[in-house]
């Protein structure tokens, strides 16, 4: 059977991972995978996560399957957290998927099953498993303009004039806040033209949400997706879990559907739980569970916002900590950019040799196109850092 299995493609990201681990220098330093860690290094559990875990075993009384929609309170709280007081919002449905990954391939599904012909449009570049996710899906796909490797921001004229050319078979892919691997973020005014084209030319909007409050906050970082989800008849969003509770591993997100009507997204629904039979069925419930107690209690809802809060402004001091190191020692002011970005992300631009070199002269592991992971690092890092780039010739 297995002969002449073609040979599997590595993942970019985690195969830095594995390399990291295998490294026994104590100095090295891993700015690869998306994964937030704290001053210590560690990647700790949310105390709202563990005080809802703590409710939940407490009140737990069965383990039955849950259905295919998965947890219904965590697909409301999602509906909540996300739409509430947006037009769309009476015209949406959510479905619990494993992570944004499970997401973003039902939805996928979900557009090959109403138009086959459909193209999806990523930006340049996009996170890792866009393309191969909607490839999977027999979708067609294509690039439009983003990220301007001389100024580190979004070409948002680019971009724009791209998007104006496309109509009723595109689907344009958009990251709702703090863009995997750049690190640049479209501006508001960006989001109101795309949705101002959208109604226009009638292509359809798809919102990946993976790092809801790693940016300016949880409500300052959906603005965009929430003037979408107010002006248009329909939008598909995939959002993750993973970082915004710390619940990587749970695998825990929802596929969202905006309507044109009410009917039409519960006729979506029903198509997704057909998608969803097809391949895992039900997603896993422990993820959904806690995240819905969590949004379920007022004191569990304000513990999480703090310690979010707390999260992201580690990672703005980090970056302007690594910003005033490189100025000191460059005597430029070249790497400012970093602190425009949002997230845990910059794409740096350091070309394979340089992100070599990093690795191993430096023990400095960093993701190939230069991304780095600024939560990877702790401020006593930073001129050690700083240093090993600009000795790369960075
Ligand atoms: N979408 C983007 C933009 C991501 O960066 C990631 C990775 O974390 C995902 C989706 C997948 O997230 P999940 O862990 O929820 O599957
Ligand atoms: O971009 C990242 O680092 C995260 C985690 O195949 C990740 O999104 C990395 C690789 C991968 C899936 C998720």
């Amino acid at each position: 059977m297995f002969a002449n299995l073609p040979a599997a493609k590595d993942d970019p990201i985690l195969s830095i991972g594995m390399l990291f681990n295998a490294d026994s220098r104590e100095h090295k330093i891993d700015l690869g995978v998306g994964v937030y860690r704290n001053e210590q290094g560690q990647t700790p559990v949310m105390q709202a996560v563990t005080q809802a875990q703590q409710n939940l075993l407490a009140s737990q009384t069965t383990q039955a399957y849950i259905g295919l929609a998965g947890n219904a309170e965590f697909n409301q709280a999602m509906l909540d957290l996300l739409l509430s007081n947006t037009a769309g919002y009476s015209r949406a449905i959510a479905m619990q998927t494993p992570g944004a990954s499970g997401a973003l391939r039902l939805l996928a599904d979900l557009i090959a099953s109403a138009k086959p012909q459909a193209k999806v449009w990523l930006s340049t570049p996009s996170y890792v498993n866009h393309q191969p996710i909607m490839e999977a899906a027999g979708l067609s796909v294509d690039f439009y303009p983003y990220f301007n490797p001389e100024t580190k921001q979004v070409d948002e004229a680019a971009m724009l004039e791209q998007i104006a050319k496309l109509g009723p078979d595109d689907v344009v892919l958009l990251h709702g806040c703090c863009h995997n691997p750049t690190g640049a973020d479209i501006s508001l005014e960006a989001w109101q033209q795309i949705t101002e084209l959208a109604l226009k030319n009638g292509f359809l909007p798809f919102v990946d949400l993976a790092y809801q409050g790693f940016g300016q906050g949880i409500d300052e970082d959906i603005a965009g997706l929430r003037y979408m989800a107010d002006k248009l008849p329909e939008l598909l969003l995939s959002c993750s879990n993973s970082k915004s509770f710390g619940l990587y591993r749970e695998r825990c997100g929802a596929a969202i559907v905006i309507g044109e009507t009410l009917k039409q997204a519960n006729n979506a629904r029903a198509k997704l739980f057909e998608l969803a039979r097809r391949s895992y069925t039900m997603p896993p419930n422990w993820g959904a569970a806690i995240v819905a107690e969590v949004l379920g209690n007022a004191q569990l809802t304000q513990l999480w916002q703090d310690e979010l809060n707390q999260m992201s402004q580690r990672m703005r001091s980090l970056r302007q900590a690594l910003v005033d190191e490189f100025t000191q020692q460059s005597s430029s002011e070249r790497f400012n950019y970093l602190v425009q970005h949002q997230g845990m992300f910059s794409l740096t631009g350091f070309s394979q040799q340089q992100t070599e070199q990093l690795r191993e002269q430096h023990a400095i592991y960093v993701v190939g196109g230069g991304r780095i992971n600024i939560a990877g690092m702790a401020q006593q890092d930073i001129p050690r850092i700083v240093e090993a780039c600009l000795a790369v010739g960075a």
